[in-house]
């Protein structure tokens, strides 16, 4: 119907038609990036599994391919699951994903391109000998949990080593594997990582990050000022989490810093829907790009009449922060081409209890920045209670609507023209032991009329200091999708909205304040965001 159509993104990444999952072998080949995703090439639920594939020059403009890896071995004949790309020096890339076989048993393969002059890449071949890595009875391997090969690196011994998610009962593992020539695969005597009570690790991702800098390194690199990320997507929680710490290539352990948690209360990349993500070295720019799948909110019946489910976040850019106690994300700078009309306001007050209209862009298809100043307000701050320590649970608690001290305050997404239907991102400000707390909210009770969505309200406890600093909101907004980042990167959410009101050009923008205290707009930017080329 039209109003699903309404739904579709104008510059995420989607496919025209049908379910999209992970995303799969990110890479830069000849200057072409490359982009594959797991795909359903029959209909809009997760089955028939195969890598759907697309090339661009921007990480914006997509060229759609045919399918490069889909069923034809006994290795992979029941579908081909994630995996990812591994450029060997010289610059020949290999792609290690998951096969499941014949007897219904998840393998690691292999595979390469066909034609190594044509940077479209268009052909890939299977390694002859599929599957490279097996669960056998001797490894004990559990066979329905063993997938999503890593980016491969090289180790001081000249060795490749990857890591494959897995689990031992609760126990969540990050197998590693070591090779000399890639092709002949062992185990090693102990995985890089595991830890307790977390269940399987699907599509681990383990890099090096500088502990100075936004610079990207190779998977490869090592040194004195590095420190390394190991992420795994639970598939419990179906959210993406990482710990920071340190790797000792002898012996093949990692240790995450003092302080990090595992596990559900870990930290995540993004505290909405952001899962199975992967992160590749972009060696044409010097920086690391994540990118991750933002699945839908809506039901299964939806998805099928409206044919498709499923969409790519945005490309990030990821770094650590000076803090060396969690990572940064940004958009790829790319996008900002897709910027039009622009909107900028001059320094205001935002009254307690008010809101303004963000007039002049296309709101349902935008990019939207605010710099908000409180530090006159904080002494009127709320002090948070104990029970309140779970920051999504206090954001559903607390949603848009219900006043506070200081906050909230931010953005009215997709609001309708009478507010029956709005998705509201904003901050409120705590007082916790003398120091302040932020919380960062993305509130979806409010986004649809239509009850048949999941509208989970999610939230997170930013490191930020608001006596000192700006507090920074940006969303990018585009028709079912808003992710929000807050303090240049520091807390990220993304969410997934359906409104049946607020839809094409009946979409409001408005930046509100529903405290008691005023606000400062310190610096508001906004642009209309054009369409991307995608299929
Ligand atoms: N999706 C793939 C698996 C992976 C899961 C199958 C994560 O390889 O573990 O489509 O979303």
């Amino acid at each position: 119907s039209l109003i699903n159509q309404a739904y579709r993104t104008g510059y995420h990444f989607q496919p025209p038609k049908n379910w999209i999952n992970d995303p799969n072998g990110p890479m830069v080949y000849k200057g072409i990036y490359h982009f594959f995703y797991q795909y359903n090439p029959k209909g809009a639920v997760w089955g028939n599994i195969v890598w759907g594939h697309s090339t661009s020059t921007d990480l914006v403009n997509w060229t759609p391919h045919k399918p490069a890896i889909f069923p034809s071995q006994q290795a992979d004949i029941k579908g081909c699951w994630s995996g990812s790309a591994t450029i060997l020096p010289g610059g020949k890339p290999m792609m290690l994903y998951t096969g499941v076989d014949s007897q219904l048993r998840q393998v690691q393969n292999l595979a390469m391109p066909k034609n190594l002059s044509d940077p479209y890449l268009t052909e890939w071949i299977k390694y002859r000998k599929n599957p490279v890595m097996a669960p056998t009875p001797k490894n004990k391997i559990n066979a329905s949990a063993f997938r999503d090969p890593t980016t491969a690196w090289l180790g001081p011994d000249k060795m490749w080593r990857v890591l494959v998610g897995s689990r031992v009962n609760k126990l969540g593992l990050a197998i590693l594997y070591k090779s000399k020539d890639f092709e002949h695969w062992t185990l090693a005597e102990k995985p890089l990582h595991s830890a307790e009570a977390t269940g399987i690790w699907e599509c681990p991702d383990f890099f090096p990050v500088k502990i100075d800098g936004n610079k990207g390194l190779d998977t490869s690199a090592r040194g004195k000022k590095v420190k390394y990320v190991l992420k795994n997507s639970l598939d419990e929680t179906k959210h993406d989490y990482y710990t920071i710490g340190t790797y000792d290539a002898v012996k093949d352990e990692y240790f995450p810093d003092k302080g990090m948690i595992e596990g559900d209360s870990g930290l995540r990349y993004d505290y909405g829907k952001f899962y199975a993500s992967k992160t590749f070295f972009d060696s044409e720019k010097q920086r690391r790009v994540l990118w991750g799948w933002a699945n839908e909110s809506s039901n299964v019946k939806d998805d099928v009449q409206k044919g498709w489910a499923g969409v790519q976040a945005i490309p990030r850019n990821v770094w650590l922060d000076k803090s060396g106690k969690q990572l940064l994300q940004w958009p790829i700078k790319e996008i900002e081409k897709l910027r039009g009309n622009q909107v900028k306001w001059p320094s205001k007050i935002l009254e307690g209890g008010s809101k303004l209209e963000v007039t002049g862009v296309t709101a349902g298809q935008a990019d939207i920045e605010v710099g908000f100043e409180v530090s006159h307000e904080l002494e009127k701050v709320e002090v948070l209670k104990e029970k309140w320590y779970n920051p999504q649970l206090l954001c559903s608690k607390k949603s848009a609507s219900v006043r506070g001290g200081l906050g909230p305050f931010g953005f009215l997404t997709f609001a309708s023209n009478t507010l029956s239907e709005y998705t509201a991102i904003f901050f409120r400000i705590y007082k916790h032991h003398k120091k302040h707390k932020v919380l960062m909210c993305s509130d979806q009770s409010r986004s649809s009329l239509n009850k048949y969505n999941d509208n989970t309200t999610y939230g997170v406890f930013v490191d930020l200091d608001p006596a000192r600093e700006q507090l920074s909101l940006k969303s990018l907004i585009d028709r079912s999708i808003v992710e929000s980042f807050s303090g240049g990167g520091k807390a990220v959410i993304t969410s997934r909205v359906y409104p049946t009101q607020a839809i094409d050009n009946q979409i409001k923008l408005f930046v509100f304040n529903n405290g008691t205290s005023s606000v400062k707009i310190t610096y508001l930017n906004a642009w209309s965001m054009k369409k991307a080329q995608i299929s």
